[in-house]
């Protein structure tokens, strides 16, 4: 029962990785926590809205956790990680171990049972923190690999609670997870939910599997039997996330945004066509891809600055991680060499930007692109191809998407693209650029409609009712 010290409890509990919120250093050498941009955050807003909720997550440095504290109207409940179990927990396993194996091994994923170890000393840690502060029959939302025994441990804490986790990331084929020396527990960690959501159907799907294959559970038209006596069965769905479209189109349709975007085309050398592509530096974004097609596109003379070029934002991630330290190596060799080879003076072929940036800045770089490129290998969703539409108010830009992208099964009318086909992508690229202004427009309404309808806050809604109904079907249109 819950036993919060503090005495507060809440009907809504998150569970994340990340706390919504970053801590700041003032001019004045105090500190403050901002509220993270992020999408998960603006969809929580519209949640809890109506419902004041806890959020249990790291506050980002090792060492001890802050005192929980309250930051608009959301409870903040911050989990302590060593700077040991940083490495472990999270570098190592949840990105070295988990990424790659559910990335379908696009780099050899690494092995340790010291970070197995943490990792479950981690999910505890969180767990227990859920535990004090949900109220009775409370509703729990885990979220994403990082935390994927929390459901089987909060229910062993707290049988009364209903518990649902949602999968950022593809979950993959059983072929790939069986290399999991600790594929049983994950899988019975996951099963303590009463519903799991997944990005895309053959996501839910690939779970299921893994459950009928590797612990021999009994399976149904997307449901999981558990076999701890109860007659307990878990359901397994695609609900895929999405962003919040009012919002950011009210943003990009900002003068100043606009006149940064033209800004932007006009430092650039105002160019013909505009590619860009916006992605963290992942070996999972297909960044290498793009850049050879792009390369070769200009070294065939089939496009070629000044009329063209490519800015490249690549975010800073993983830094630690050795997979992350080669791919930026290579990356900015790659970039070096096509702009040495084929750049002119005051016209780059490409612009490469290692940095983060505001979001007013993002919506002025979509709105000033005419091509989008989005060519991951794998990816769970990929929210940078539903903002860039979701910007193109104007109706203006191409998209080109990777077939393997969540994306794309909802945005198929996209210039769609396989990266690893090197020819094809470029083919596709040449087609996003030379297709008549009329056909794009209404390519764009439709990729628009799409996101429109099916924004961040009808996402949070259909989670919610998905885990109220678990384990039948919820209605289909809340
Ligand atoms: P990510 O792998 O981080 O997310 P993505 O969905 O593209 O990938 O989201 C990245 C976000 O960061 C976007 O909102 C983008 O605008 C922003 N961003 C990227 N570069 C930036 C920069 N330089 N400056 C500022 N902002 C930047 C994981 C999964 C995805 C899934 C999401 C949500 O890997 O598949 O779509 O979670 O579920």
């Amino acid at each position: 029962m819950p036993s919060s010290q503090h005495g507060k409890t809440f009907d809504l509990v998150i569970a994340a990785n990340r706390l919504p919120v970053d801590q700041v250093i003032l001019d004045s050498g105090e500190t403050e926590w901002r509220r993270s941009p992020g999408g998960l955050v603006t969809a929580m807003d519209s949640v809890m809205r109506d419902q004041p909720g806890a959020w249990v997550g790291w506050a980002g440095e090792p060492g001890e956790a802050p005192a929980p504290f309250d930051q608009e109207g959301t409870h903040l409940v911050p989990v302590a990680l060593s700077a040991e179990e940083v490495r472990r927990y999270y570098e190592g396993f949840s990105n070295d171990t988990l990424w790659p194996i559910y990335h379908d091994v696009i780099v050899p994923a690494s092995f340790h049972r010291e970070w197995w170890t943490a990792y479950q000393r981690v999910n505890e840690r969180f767990a227990e923190a859920v535990a004090e502060v949900a109220a009775p029959g409370a509703r729990i939302w885990v979220q994403d690999y990082q935390l994927q025994l929390v459901p089987a441990m909060v229910r062993a804490l707290r049988p009364d609670v209903r518990i649902g986790w949602f999968n950022h990331i593809p979950f993959p084929p059983v072929e790939l997870f069986a290399q999991l020396p600790w594929r049983g527990q994950l899988l019975r960690g996951l099963l303590g939910a009463d519903f799991l959501g997944f990005q895309r159907q053959a996501d839910a799907q690939n779970f299921v599997r893994a459950c009928r294959q590797l612990i021999h559970a009994e399976t149904k038209a997307g449901t999981v039997a558990v076999d701890d006596g109860s007659g307990r069965r878990v359901r397994a769905a695609a609900i895929p996330i999405s962003i919040d479209f009012k919002g950011l189109e009210a943003l990009a349709r900002e003068p100043s945004v606009g006149e940064r975007a033209a800004e932007i085309r006009e430092q650039l050398g105002n160019p013909k066509v505009l590619m860009l592509g916006v992605d963290r530096l992942d070996y999972t974004k297909g960044i290498r891809h793009r850049l050879k097609a792009y390369e070769e596109l200009l070294a065939d003379r089939r496009i070629g600055p000044p009329d063209v070029t490519l800015v490249q934002v690549a975010t800073p991630s993983r830094e630690r991680v050795a997979a992350y330290q080669h791919l930026r190596a290579d990356v900015e060799q790659t970039v070096g060499r096509i702009n040495g080879d084929l750049g002119q003076i005051g016209a780059p072929a490409v612009h490469y930007l290692h940095h983060a940036y505001p979001r007013e800045e993002m919506a002025a770089l979509f709105r000033a692109a005419d091509v989008m490129l989005v060519t991951p290998l794998r990816d769970g969703m990929n929210l940078v191809a539903k903002e860039y539409v979701t910007c193109r108010f104007d109706l203006g830009g191409a998209l080109v998407l990777s077939e393997f992208t969540g994306a794309w099964h909802e945005l198929h009318q996209a210039f769609s693209c396989n990266p690893h086909d090197i020819e094809g992508l470029k083919q596709t690229i040449l087609r996003a650029i030379n297709t008549p202004e009329r056909e794009k427009q209404r390519i764009m309404r439709a990729l628009r409609k799409r996101v429109s309808d099916h924004d961040v806050q009808r996402w949070a809604a259909r989670f919610l009712a998905a885990l109220d109904a678990a384990p039948d079907r919820a209605e289909p249109n809340p």
